[in-house]
């Protein structure tokens, strides 16, 4: 396969003045009839031919300006050449063919247990109708849907229906990706929203019938996010209605349609007894997310797909903004820092490193990572540091202003920043043109009242990008005092060069740095700091993100010394530990996130940047064996917090609950390698909420436990589909490293395992690669079975398979042994007749 090409860019030759659908919806045949205006685009002078993308389409009739035509047909699309078009505009009529219930790669039109949905990002549009299928073609659109369902919905306003048969017009001109149409046997859960200049939205969230009373949540979450889009970004709602569905087999998370955002049903349909409160976190996080897109996606879009982290990375901030607004500041902090380290660090670090802004591709379906996504939001993140809140405002207000309408790059989100502040960006820019983490390292000086911190900047090589330059990197510094006072509040030093030294004066002792303050930049600071400076800054660092990092840098360094050295754990880090467990003045979410161990995927990296092997096993052991010496040392404290953490009464899914919940199970996981699992038994038994019953869960499985326990769960929930994904997962990913396969193995038999959902499939073969010392597990059977059934779902689901293919791209990490059975499996997918360019892209760069 050929790839796309960033330099290659040249506008449409053709501009589409308007689009009209019909859809005669039928299962395997539905019919869908298409009539586009188009005219020539003064951008591409001259006579063009007009090609339309197309794919697995049976093309009926053709017409142009209402006369038969015979266009040339190729797997990707069709071709009328220039001769046979009218000099002006002109108008397109097609009718096609296509098979919606056939369609199992869940892109374009498919079925969802008998309800007909779409999902045309990026490039699903093709798969329905004939059309310039790329994100700078916008139009408005007019659908006519026909089918006996009784819910038939599109984009934008309805404008008219009867019986058989509904209209919508969306009037906001818009680009391909961002079609959809929904018709089913569906309810509505409805509320209103009256929007800052007075208008009033219906929404409607639409559910299978018997799942209404688990959508107040999502709800409720839309309200707010409607609210705060006015409040924090002036941003109003432009159409009468909003419309979200659940879907149970979704590709993703959920989709901005506009006017009609389609979500996996993971992702709406929340109850206490169902949902876990990260599953409420979640919800609201996306549901805010696919609302911020209506502004930052949909009336303003990307000119083509390089730019995804246009509205990714700047909508993923959006919504980080907005859950630290609804929930704690430190603690989204924290938590978005977690997700950064174990999913985009990981990625930047192997392979599969790029840039925010790639510069090719071969499936694009593939780029839509965590670099694109979380990093996107950090650069955003450090852009607003650097212009400060004010400036921030200013250059998105300009934005909208500038570019509503549009489809836009990241030089023109660039310049409005530069345009609104002043600011030169030119070397800023890297962080969108080149990819990898620079490493961070620090030295410091102290003489005569004044203390130096010298900063040296270096990125390591990756594919394709041997030699970085030095990037802009702002570093938010605190001083304190020996006795812990703070005397350098916090301030944003402006690294631009490789090596750069910033000066403080006129201090009466030596200060103790805190660094990196809030995560200020996405780097990695290497720095070798004294256990007993981690600790006095776990202490008393003012600032809650360098408080929680110094903890977790300590608990590193411990489990470093321990893992595969048997050495006893730190005594000093344990009294640590406890007094950030016992002081009732920090909030319970966070001092949940102290307790915490870090990842074993997480402690393998760090080993590996140490020069190590990691072996797998041996982390296991190390983390088992720290939490198990905690346990002990701190059993007092542990079972007070866990009795003190209970949230007796109605259950309610606000962040202080969730953040005592929180508290609670981490108590619970550390006292579980000590006292049997007896308090995981009893929570199970009485707990009538899923945060609690699945937490417990998880500790008996991890424990060795959990039999009967699983069994009841099982019978509990066999007939809600969320839940019993849940029940798939748990068993995998907690299980012991040498049953992780086995039990993987034997779940995959359970008439339960509907592996073409993907959910399902995410929930059994996503938890073992998540199982870290049971993926890696010695023998190679993990890495086996997991490949068995990639290839198994490739055929089936390209974009699900590909993405899952990232399990392997650690590979490198690894002993040989690892590595070679690793790389075999790379290959023997590679070798497969007929595999998706989505995978053929995939493994072949991570085996690179
Ligand atoms: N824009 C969609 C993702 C589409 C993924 C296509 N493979 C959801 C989101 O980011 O909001
Ligand atoms: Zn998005």
């Amino acid at each position: 396969p050929q790839p796309t090409l960033l330099a290659d860019y040249r506008p449409y030759p053709f501009d589409v003045t308007g689009v009209e659908l019909t859809f005669r919806l039928s299962p395997e045949a539905t019919r869908v009839v298409a009539r586009i205006g188009f005219a020539p685009n003064p951008a591409r002078p001259g006579r063009n031919d007009l090609r339309l993308d197309g794919e697995k389409l049976k093309l009926h009739s053709a017409k142009i300006d209402s006369k038969p035509v015979k266009p040339d047909q190729d797997a990707e699309g069709l071709t009328v050449p220039a001769s046979q078009l009218p000099d002006g505009p002109f108008t397109w009529d097609a009718e096609v063919e296509i098979d919606p219930k056939g369609n199992t790669a869940l892109e374009g039109l498919y079925m969802s247990g008998g309800i007909y949905c779409t999902q045309c990002e990026a490039e699903g549009f093709r798969k329905i109708t004939y059309y310039p299928d790329r994100p700078d073609v916008m139009a408005p659109f007019k659908v006519r849907i026909e089918s006996d369902l009784p819910v038939l919905l599109s984009n934008g306003n309805p404008t008219a229906k009867g019986k058989g048969w509904a209209e919508w017009t969306d009037p906001w001109p818009k680009p391909a990706y961002l079609f959809a149409l929904v018709a089913g046997d569906l309810v509505a859960v409805s509320d209103t929203f009256t929007t800052m200049s007075g208008k009033t939205v219906d929404l409607n969230i639409w559910v299978r019938e018997g799942d209404e009373d688990r959508c107040a949540y999502a709800m409720d979450s839309l309200i707010r996010s409607m609210k705060w889009d006015e409040e924090v970004y002036g941003r109003e709602y432009d159409l009468d209605v909003f419309n979200i569905v659940a879907i149970d087999d979704f590709n993703m998370g959920a989709m901005e349609n506009k006017g009609l955002n389609i979500f996996n049903s993971k992702l709406v349909l929340a109850s206490p007894e169902t949902a876990t409160d990260g599953d409420f976190e979640r919800i609201e996080g996306v549901i805010a997310h696919e609302y911020f897109h209506n502004w930052t996606g949909d009336r303003i879009t990307c000119r083509d797909w390089f730019q995804l982290c246009l509205k990714e990375g700047l909508t993923v901030f959006r919504d980080q903004q907005f859950t630290s607004d609804m929930r704690s500041e430190p603690v989204k902090r924290i938590e978005d820092v977690l997700t950064l380290r174990a999913r985009q660090f990981r990625e930047d670090m192997g392979p599969l490193a790029h840039p925010v802004r790639p510069e090719s591709y071969i499936e694009i379906n593939n780029f839509y990572t965590a670099t694109v996504y979380e990093k996107g939001a950090e650069v955003i993140g450090m852009l607003k540091r650097l212009v400060g809140d004010d400036g921030y405002r200013k250059a998105l207000d300009l934005y909208f202003e500038r570019h509503d309408g549009e489809a836009a790059t990241i030089e023109d989100w660039l310049m409005v920043f530069e345009d609104a502040t002043g600011r030169d960006l030119t070397q800023f820019k890297r962080w969108y043109t080149d990819a990898g983490t620079p490493r961070l390292t620090v030295a410091e000086d102290w003489s005569d009242g004044s203390f130096t911190l010298t900063f040296t900047q270096k990125t390591p090589p990756t594919p394709g990008q041997d030699k970085k330059k030095p990037r802009v990197i702002p570093i938010a510094v605190g001083l304190l005092n020996p006795n812990g006072d703070e005397v350098v509040p916090t301030m944003i030093l402006e690294m631009t060069k490789a090596t750069q030294s910033f000066r403080f004066e006129e201090l009466a002792s030596r200060p103790v740095p805190s660094i990196l303050r809030g995560f200020s930049a996405p780097v990695v600071l290497d720095r070798d700091v004294p256990a007993e400076e981690r600790a006095f800054l776990l202490a008393h660092d003012t600032d809650p993100f360098n408080k929680w990092e110094s903890g977790r840098a300590l608990a590193k360094d411990v489990l470093v010394s321990m893992i595969g050295k048997d050495e006893a754990p730190s005594q000093s880090f344990i009294d640590a530990l406890g007094r950030v467990l016992t002081n009732d003045s920090l909030d319970p979410a966070f001092r949940a996130l102290c307790l915490r161990m870090p990842s074993e995927d997480d402690l393998a990296q760090t080993l590996h940047d140490a020069g190590q092997v990691p072996d797998p096993e041996a982390i296991h052991a190390g983390r088992g064996a720290l939490s198990k010496a905690i346990a002990r040392s701190l059993q007092k404290p542990l079972v007070a917090t866990y009795d003190a953490m209970a949230t007796p009464g109605e259950f309610a899914p606000d962040a202080t609950s969730a953040g005592k919940r929180a508290l609670r199970l981490a108590c619970l996981w550390l006292l579980n390698h000590i006292d049997n699992g007896t308090r995981a038994a009893a929570l199970f038994a009485s707990a009538d909420n899923m945060t609690e019953s699945h937490g417990a869960l998880a500790c008996l499985i991890e424990g060795g436990r959990g039999t009967r326990e699983i069994g009841a769960f099982y019978e509990r929930w066999k007939d809600n589909r969320l839940v019993i994904d849940k029940w798939f997962m748990v068993q995998v990913l907690h299980a012991a490293p040498k049953d992780a396969a086995p039990t993987a193995e034997r779940l995959a038999e359970h008439p339960d395992f509907e592996w073409t959902n993907p959910n399902r499939f995410r929930a059994l073969l996503g938890a073992l690669g998540a199982n870290h010392a049971g993926f890696h597990e010695t023998s190679g059977r993990a890495y086996r079975f997991y490949a068995d059934w990639l290839l198994k779902l490739d055929p089936l689901n390209p974009q699900t398979t590909a993405r899952m293919s990232t399990a392997f791209e650690t590979w490198s990490r690894y002993d040989v042994d690892r590595k070679s059975m690793i790389r075999a499996e790379l290959d023997r997918i590679a070798a497969t007749e007929g595999l998706s360019r989505d995978t053929y892209e995939m493994v072949t760069r991570i085996r690179a």
